[in-house]
């Protein structure tokens, strides 16, 4: 048995809490090495029975990464405590493995084992419930729709007269977005994601001026008030974008600290290297984002500067009810601060959400003391890997699990998940102009857990390249929308609000489909189960079904809801570049 490779944490990877009481527990070991385990498990003070720890519950392997198998098991904590061990068998023998390593037989004392002290209420991951069942919409306000022209900027420029540039401006509003929620109620979604709209100097607002104020090219706070009831009212919720990590470059108390250097009061609400400091912009001498002199890093362990943000973040729950944080380059913002930040959001509205920006692992952040989730970016990847990159099968769907199994499954349910953002090309442009990669690749979004979200304007096959490419004026020409895609995606919309197990399964089983262009994997939650099969290819593809399908009936969900029950033949076919959803 390969004991290096058998990995056991207290993170919450590891073991967390499904509720208080019941726990979820895994472990990895070397890929086909065990091949079976029981978890020993029971109340560290229960003697009753004469013996402790007299528990033992079958794992189940869950999945793979082509390096380690995955086991899991769902106990139920009586005590709400537990201690506990694996008793691994592989074919040459058995072992204990605890928290003071491997042992023959089952300890007799107790202290070699894992140990769950208690499961406090306030320790389960608890993410706001809506979440989960929320398909999002992002708005880059300066380019959804100009609805009030007396508020365009000096410089602005024709609705879609241009390609847009770093500094361009196109007058997009609030108002715009108010006169167009038909139009996104008709798509189905039920989140709005808006990119910065308080005061500051650019089109992307990124570099905030005033946190208390919004931009005055987007609007009055009337206005805003006047989007998030309208939101409301349509079962839309709204999320904004807080940029704490650095201010703008004409944030007052920046200016201040570059006029009075060293003697101004705010001089320690950032990161001087020196003073007086540079106020060139071209090379810095005080810390910024990614070295961007107009961004200067905040300080955010000062108790001014966490005041001040986290009065902001409870300001416009407050005063304007929105529902979600989008917290801006969230990584490089101190573990502290966002602690803080929790309490104190969650206190003016226990279910806002909070999402972080973080383009990697990012599980330190998602213990449950910080954000709800963060933006799925790796899942992108992945499902990129396949759909476009010609990865191997196997890989991906190795690399999938990998990620999966990287979070608690109450985690991965409430993912920010998307195919591309502001701040990537967008995901026709990737795939080459090739809508049916697009659709497959929306379609394996919404199928796996999380929350996801379409970027303004795919829904109707805009193009672009990275970051100014991706913001480009919405279009609002009917004769230069693609319905096709727009009906497709309000399709996907409807399956996700239809079945509980399209999107927020309990468990999801890749399958090997011996075809080197086939994903496959079956979706199931406690009442219905899916077979997912797509076909990157540009050759129809003829794959078995999983033995376990085989001779059960299932409705094909592609050929309509008419279609009888079909008797699954083993055998299936599964046309060019589409897929295959198999309601059994
Ligand atoms: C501008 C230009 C860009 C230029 C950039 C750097 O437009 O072409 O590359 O300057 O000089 C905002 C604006 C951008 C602007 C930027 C800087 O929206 O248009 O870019 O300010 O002035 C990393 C960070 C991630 C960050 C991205 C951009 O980790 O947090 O870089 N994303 C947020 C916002 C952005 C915003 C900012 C941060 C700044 O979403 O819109 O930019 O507030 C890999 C890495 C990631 C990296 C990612 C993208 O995947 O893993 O860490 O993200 O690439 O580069």
């Amino acid at each position: 048995m390969n004991k290096a490779a058998i990995i056991h944490t207290q993170e919450n990877r590891h073991l967390y809490l499904v509720n208080s009481n019941r726990a979820t527990v895994r472990i990895q070991t070397a890929v086909g090495d065990v091949t079976s385990i029981q978890l020993i498990h029971g109340d560290p003070y229960d003697w009753r029975e004469g013996k402790w720890l007299s528990h033992e519950s079958a794992m189940t392997l869950i999945g793979t990464d082509g390096t380690h198998d995955y086991w899991s098991t769902t106990i139920h904590l009586p005590h709400s405590r537990l201690r506990y061990a694996f008793k691994l068998s592989s074919n040459e023998h058995t072992l204990v493995f605890t928290e003071r390593g491997f042992f023959n037989e089952q300890p007799a004392h107790i202290s070699p084992y894992f140990c769950l002290p208690y499961a406090h209420d306030s320790e389960v991951f608890s993410p706001p419930d809506w979440v989960e069942q929320t398909v999002w919409y992002q708005i880059f306000p300066e380019r959804f729709a100009n609805g009030d022209e007396s508020l365009n900027p000096a410089q602005t420029l024709p609705w879609e007269s241009a390609e847009p540039k770093p500094d361009s401006f196109f007058g997009g509003d609030l108002e715009g977005i108010i006169q167009n929620l038909d139009y996104l109620e008709t798509l189905g979604i039920s989140g709005i994601y808006l990119t910065p709209i308080f005061k500051a100097f650019s089109n992307h607002k990124y570099d905030t001026i005033d946190y208390f104020e919004l931009d005055p090219q987007f609007g009055d706070k009337q206005t805003l008030k006047k989007f998030v009831t309208a939101c409301h009212e349509r079962g839309i919720r709204v999320m904004l974008d807080a940029v704490f990590n650095h201010s703008g470059y004409y944030f007052a108390p920046f200016q201040d600290v570059l006029h009075n250097g060293a003697s101004s009061k705010y001089a320690d609400w950032f990161h001087p290297h020196e003073f007086p400091l540079n106020s060139s912009l071209a090379k810095p001498n005080y810390e910024t984002f990614a070295f961007v002199g107009s961004m200067p890093k905040l300080n955010t362990t000062h108790p001014e500067v966490k005041n001040y943000l986290l009065k902001a973040a409870r300001y416009w729950i407050e005063e304007f009810d929105i529902d979600g944080w989008r917290l801006d380059v969230a990584n490089e913002v101190d573990h502290a601060f966002w602690r803080e930040f929790r309490q104190a959001v969650k206190t003016v509205k226990q279910d806002v959400y909070i999402l972080g920006e973080i383009w990697h692992q990012a599980g330190a952040w998602l213990q449950g003391d910080q954000f709800d989730a963060v933006m799925n970016y790796p899942l992108t990847d992945a499902i990129q890997d396949y759909v476009l990159k010609n990865k191997p099968v196997q890989e991906v769907q190795k690399s999938l699990s990998r990620h999966l199994f990287s979070y608690p499954h109450p985690v991965n349910k409430v993912q920010f998940n998307m195919l591309g953002s502001h701040d990537t090309a967008r995901v026709l442009t990737v795939s080459d102009q090739n809508k049916n990669l697009v659709k497959l690749q929306y379609f394996l979004l919404f199928s796996f857990p999380g929350s996801p979200c379409i970027y303004y304007g795919d829904e109707i096959g805009m193009s672009g390249d990275n970051d100014p490419g991706c913001r480009a004026c919405m279009i609002w020409d009917p004769e230069r929308q693609d319905s096709d895609m727009y009906s497709f995606l309000q399709q996907l919309i409807g399956w996700k609000n239809q079945y509980k197990a399209f999107g927020n399964y309990d468990a999801l089983t890749f399958y090997d489909s011996r075809h080197k262009d086939v994903l496959m994997y079956a979706l199931s939650s406690s009442d219905e189960t899916f077979v997912v099969l797509v076909n990157r290819s540009q050759q129809s593809a003829a794959v078995q079904l999983p033995h376990s399908f085989h001779s059960k009936p299932y409705k094909d969900l592609l050929v309509g809801q008419s279609q009888s029950q079909q008797t699954s033949s083993s055998e299936l076919s599964v046309e060019p570049e589409a897929f295959k959803l198999l309601k059994f």
